[in-house]
């Protein structure tokens, strides 16, 4: 069975601002030089590349002293919120090319807005090694790319960038996969919000298919739609170095893969971003290959087909 033939709308976010180092501005282009666009046309998808996004400086928002760049950032969300509205409304996939991970303020924010028009409720897969669940006052570094989850679950104030009446993510909606590198405080938070996390522990005792097919029919039970986060990070650093925030101990390339076989299969993701790629700090192209190879997967290259088997 071939998995359905999507509408893809790629979306450059070239931002480094909120990861407190230079060269995530380059994942776009390396994404872009690794064949992100032909790879998905080879596999029978129509692909617009809508460029990448460019700001100025949100002025009306405050210089934050434990929320670096807040005004670069703001920009941004506000840019990628709306420009992922507007491609899911117009049936099409948003596929985010990052960029630091604070870029996910916008774009689940964009899904969130859509779901809500849509009458779903809206998940999100974390593929991370870290929770990104810090807020301003529990933030070690003011690093806000260490805050998007809480900021999209409405529980980090970071001034008002997005209009108040904003539709949040339920915390419970959010599943976090190979987390590996946690703060205190943002495990209290993700404790007392109820996230779900599937950490490294989890995965080698279980093995991800158990935790990727415990979200799925998470998602499916109530018809929600799912949004997946890619941060390079989530991989080991052996395979995929081109990221600023290396933890050792990540997902090996077939778990990798195996996630976004599972995930194509269901046919449940709707919006997908592809984060902290930081090229300065790759590998001869290694990690944007591995994120585009990864990638293909989601969208439907397949090993051999899966023969349909009773439940
Ligand atoms: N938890 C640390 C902080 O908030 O500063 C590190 C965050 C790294 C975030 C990377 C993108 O996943
Ligand atoms: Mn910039
Ligand atoms: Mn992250
Ligand atoms: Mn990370």
């Amino acid at each position: 069975m071939q998995p359905q033939a999507r509408s893809v709308t790629l979306i450059g976010a070239p931002l480094e601002e909120g990861s407190g180092r230079r060269g995530a501005a380059m994942g776009p282009a390396a994404l872009r030089i690794a064949g992100v666009d032909q790879t998905l046309i080879d596999l029978g998808h129509d692909v617009v590349d809508a460029g990448d996004v460019h700001v100025v400086p949100a002025r009306d928002l405050p210089n934050h002293p434990k929320a670096h760049n807040l005004r670069v950032v703001g920009a941004f969300t506000r840019a990628l919120e709306a420009g992922v509205y507007e491609a899911a409304t117009a049936g099409r996939f948003p596929l985010i090319l990052g960029g630091d991970h604070s870029l996910s303020m916008g774009t689940v924010s964009g899904m969130a807005r859509y779901a809500a028009e849509q009458g779903r409720p809206l998940f999100v897969l974390w593929l991370d090694a870290h929770s990104d669940f810090n807020t301003p006052a529990t933030s070690p570094s003011g690093n806000i790319h260490g805050m998007p989850v809480a900021y999209f679950c409405g529980k980090a104030e970071l001034a008002e960038i997005l209009p108040k009446d904003r539709p949040f993510v339920d915390p419970q909606n959010v599943f976090q996969v190979g987390i590996r590198s946690v703060d205190a405080p943002e495990r209290d938070l993700i404790n007392e919000h109820g996230v779900n996390v599937f950490d490294m522990r989890w995965l080698d005792e279980q093995g991800v298919a158990a935790a990727i097919r415990q979200v799925l029919g998470a998602v499916s039970d109530v018809n929600g739609l799912l949004h997946v986060s890619l941060d390079v990070d989530f991989l080991d650093p052996e395979i995929a170095p081109g990221v600023g925030t290396t933890v050792p101990g990540g997902a090996t390339f077939r778990e990798g893969h195996l996630i976004m076989e599972m995930l194509c299969d269901s046919g449940l993701v709707s919006s997908l971003d592809l984060v902290e790629l930081n090229p300065f700090l790759d590998d001869r192209g290694k990690s944007a290959r591995i994120l585009v190879e990864l990638t293909a997967s989601l969208f439907g290259r397949r090993i051999f087909d899966r023969p349909t088997r009773a439940a």
